[in-house]
């Protein structure tokens, strides 16, 4: 059955629906994890899930599965997957595209009655996007035992919620153990969220690793003062030594020859008044880089350029982490067996390294894991203008279903083990 092909109607309208569900009352799309838009959306693919004829399960972090339960007794999974929870104010692809693209392609090989030789599982895990509840990819990093559940569920939000409470309230804390499926491998569809492929003309990327990161969060501490009365000279202002940290970040990755990208992306004062020099600032940096040692020297960099501006300001500075996560070099033969699928449906494809972090980052602790990634319309995400060519969505559900083929045994995997290739587990 080579000219099999998912159903490209059912995949686009489902990520318009999936896209209109949750939105605020602005109109923007902001699923944060353990929202009450987020449990539409959760409950709208459950939905497809039961459509699919898959088994729905849902574990104690609230990640959400469907499960094929075919092949082999014993056969450990082919998981596909991504994410639901979106940014503030999000497009409609990043994440969904992922999970609605697995549910695709598994139902795409249910209608067509083939048998894989190992049970096949799509995946939606909890707040990827971590913006809600840091860090990010927190569900993934549970499932892959990099995070203590109990721990996880204990988070506190950017609202004062508790995550595993709100889990809870919508209805979504579940009785799976994390982890309680150990996949043969995990393949992960994503909009690429940059802008190499659209401006390469390339349809699909085959993701070979993922860059480092490090979140950061910066309380500067100065004193309140009157904003007309105080001379320059006497202030301590915190406002003042955070804009200076921005510019500082900008300038030494903006001339340091190297990939690095460094982004302050919330910041807030008190008291926050217009006419008083800020007592205090907070905000959060982001940095990251595929070289661990490079990403290492960026935030040494940071906290000694923190320790002389503190002298300097004569503010007290205080750094939290948030995240870390090093670099992820992906399966060589699922890199390789991307390339080929694109291949046999006569698209090109290009290596490529992946600047977002994504769930697969985490799978990719416990399994061999790779990403398939589809261009960005002008690169641009995380942003309601976030879009990508209906084609391009279709060509790449196409290309994951071809990988999947081979790897759930409906054909066998190149059975040749590039140097450094994680090994794929025996079959079953
Ligand atoms: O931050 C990221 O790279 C991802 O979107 N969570
Ligand atoms: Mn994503
Ligand atoms: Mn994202």
């Amino acid at each position: 059955m080579t000219g099999l092909g998912i159903d490209a109607d059912r995949l686009l309208g489902r990520l318009r629906t999936l896209g209109g569900t949750g939105r605020d009352d602005k109109g923007r799309l902001s699923r944060l994890a353990a929202s009450d838009a987020d449990r539409a959306g959760r409950d709208a693919v459950a939905g497809w899930m039961h459509d699919a004829g898959l088994e729905v399960l849902v574990d104690r972090i609230g990640n959400l599965f469907g499960v094929w339960r075919a092949g082999a007794e014993g056969a450990a999974p082919l998981m596909l997957g991504s994410h639901i929870d979106t940014v503030i104010d999000a497009g409609i692809y990043d994440g969904c595209y992922g999970v609605l693209g697995g549910i695709e392609v598994i139902q795409t090989l249910r209608d067509a009655g083939l048998k894989p030789e190992r049970p096949i599982v799509v995946s939606a895990f909890t707040n990827e996007e971590g913006v809600r509840y840091a860090p990010d990819m927190r569900g993934s990093l549970v499932y892959a035992g990099g995070l203590g559940v109990e721990e996880a569920l204990a988070a506190i939000g950017t609202d004062g919620t508790v995550l595993g409470e709100e889990l809870a309230r919508i209805g979504y804390a579940g009785p799976q153990e994390p982890g309680f499926l150990r996949p043969h491998a995990y393949l992960e569809l994503h909009i690429e969220q940059g802008p190499v492929l659209e401006r390469e003309g390339v349809p699909i990327g085959a993701v070979e690793n993922l860059q480092g990161i490090s979140w950061q969060r910066v309380t500067i501490d100065g004193v309140a003062n009157h904003a007309g009365t105080t001379p320059m000279s006497m202030r301590h202002d915190a406002g003042q030594a955070a804009a200076r940290v921005v510019t500082f970040l900008r300038d030494r990755v903006s001339h340091a020859n190297a990939p690095t990208v460094a982004t302050v992306g919330c910041m807030g004062f008190e008291p926050n008044a217009i006419n008083v020099i800020p007592s205090r600032a907070v905000f959060t940096v982001d940095l990251r880089d595929p070289h661990e040692g490079r990403l290492q020297a960026e935030e040494a960099a940071l906290a000694r350029y923190l320790d002389e501006l503190s002298a300097a300001e004569g503010v007290t500075i205080a750094v939290e982490r948030l995240a870390r996560f090093t670099p992820v070099i992906f399966d060589p033969r699922l890199v390789e067996a991307i390339e080929a699928a694109a291949k046999s449906h006569g698209l090109r494809s290009r290596r490529m390294t992946s600047g977002a972090g994504h769930d697969a980052q985490m799978m990719a602790r416990i399994c061999p894991a790779a990403m398939i990634f589809v261009p960005s319309a002008g690169g641009v995400s995380h942003n309601p203008r976030e879009h990508t060519e209906a084609a391009e969505l279709v060509a790449g559900a196409n290309v994951l279903l071809k990988v999947v083929r081979e790897v759930a045994g409906l054909t066998a995997l190149p059975n040749k083990a590039p140097a450094g290739a994680v090994s794929l587990p025996s079959q079953g």
